[in-house]
């Protein structure tokens, strides 16, 4: 491999995970906040525009996308499914069915505000451009309606979403919705629709994930 798309770690300690990924939050913003959380030596590879259209025809990604999870010597892909590997390592997964299954509707609505995201963030097609505004309200109403059904379903008996344990419920709630928000600069959506759910997010932030907030969080990531 050519030294400039040699991404391996330089010190001498191994990582025991390595999350390639581009330089943005995006689909890793997850799979990197669990990583911080979890105070696990990681390798955080962020991969330009460039090398990654050669990285792709060295035929290492199979899957021919990224986020890429390496861990013994093994890839993973599909970042909900690294994300729920992950969770199960960490303990971060759902104590019983009905809470897994609100923690895996959480992790898959991700895709359904990233996509309409992607059509103002990258508008592609000409109508795309024509509509840039368009996607934007489309995406703050549905942003907006997403936390007002979460702040009802807040569980009230705990400190948590599930209640009394953090998962990755409140790691979903607190950097995806933070990502978002500081994107369209809409932090007064959360704070209107969802007061406890800022709240909850507020104190992750302060806490459970302030290692990744400090350290791993992308401030100026366009996505
Ligand atoms: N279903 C995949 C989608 C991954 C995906 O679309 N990744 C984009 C970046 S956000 C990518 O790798 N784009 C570059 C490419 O496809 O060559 C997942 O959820 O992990």
């Amino acid at each position: 491999m050519s030294k400039e798309l040699d991404y391996s770690e330089s010190s001498k300690e191994e990582p025991k995970y390595k999350l390639y990924y581009f330089n943005g939050n995006g689909r890793a913003i997850i799979i990197r906040a669990i990583l911080y959380y979890s105070n696990t030596n990681f390798s955080d590879v962020k991969i330009t525009k460039e090398d990654w259209i050669k990285l792709k025809q060295t035929g290492k990604f199979e899957s021919e996308d990224l986020p890429v999870l390496e861990y013994n010597e093994k890839l993973f892909s599909q970042m909900h499914a690294i994300e729920q590997y992950l969770g199960y390592t960490f303990n971060l997964h759902g104590k019983n069915m009905e809470d897994e299954y609100t923690i895996n509707c959480l992790l898959d609505s991700f895709d359904d505000l990233f996509t309409i995201f992607k059509h103002f963030t990258w508008p592609e097609s000409e109508e795309d451009k024509e509509h840039i505004k368009d996607y934007e309200k489309a995406f703050k109403s549905k942003f907006a309606f997403f936390i007002s059904v979460l702040e009802k379903k807040l569980n009230k008996k705990g400190k948590y979403f599930l209640g009394d344990y953090f998962s990755l419920a409140d790691i979903f709630i607190t950097v995806v919705f933070t990502n978002f928000a500081d994107k369209l600069d809409c932090e007064n959506i959360i704070k209107e629709q969802g007061p406890k759910i800022a709240g909850l997010i507020d104190i992750i932030k302060n806490n459970e994930l302030k290692s990744f907030f400090d350290k791993g969080y992308i401030k100026d990531s366009k996505f």
